[in-house]
């Protein structure tokens, strides 16, 4: 079994989790926020059996889309030189961690 940390964009998580329950995937979201834009995304954890996981990947793949977001970096820290011009930076379609599971128990 695996364990499948995804981090998601909000904008994709309704059409993700409504997939993911149509093909019966156990899932829990959390609400997380991004270390460098410092903004709200989701990660949802989800419990997998080893010959599921391919078609959750592939379901995440489907639905989760890369996109732009333009942003104003934050300054280093007191006293550094800092130019507030907005970069862009590509974000998503998803980060995902797969991990294994040593035990899966319900209680
Ligand atoms: P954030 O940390 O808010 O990053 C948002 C996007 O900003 C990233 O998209 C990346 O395109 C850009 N970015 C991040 N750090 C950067 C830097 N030092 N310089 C320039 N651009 C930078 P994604 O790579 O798609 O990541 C989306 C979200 O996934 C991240 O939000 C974070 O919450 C999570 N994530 C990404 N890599 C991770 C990792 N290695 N461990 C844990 N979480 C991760």
């Amino acid at each position: 079994m695996k364990l499948v940390m995804a981090v998601v964009q909000d904008n994709d998580v309704p059409k993700l989790l409504e997939n993911l329950m149509q093909k019966n995937f156990g899932v829990t979201k959390l609400a997380s926020t991004g270390g460098f834009l410092k903004s709200g995304n989701t990660t949802l954890m989800i419990g997998v059996q080893d010959d599921k996981l391919h078609e959750l990947m592939e379901i995440i793949e489907k639905v989760c889309k890369p996109r732009k977001q333009v942003v104003t970096p934050f300054p280093g820290g007191p006293g550094d030189a800092y130019v507030p011009y907005p970069i862009e930076v590509k974000v998503g379609g998803a980060t995902v961690f797969v991990l294994n599971v040593e035990r899966f128990v319900k209680i």
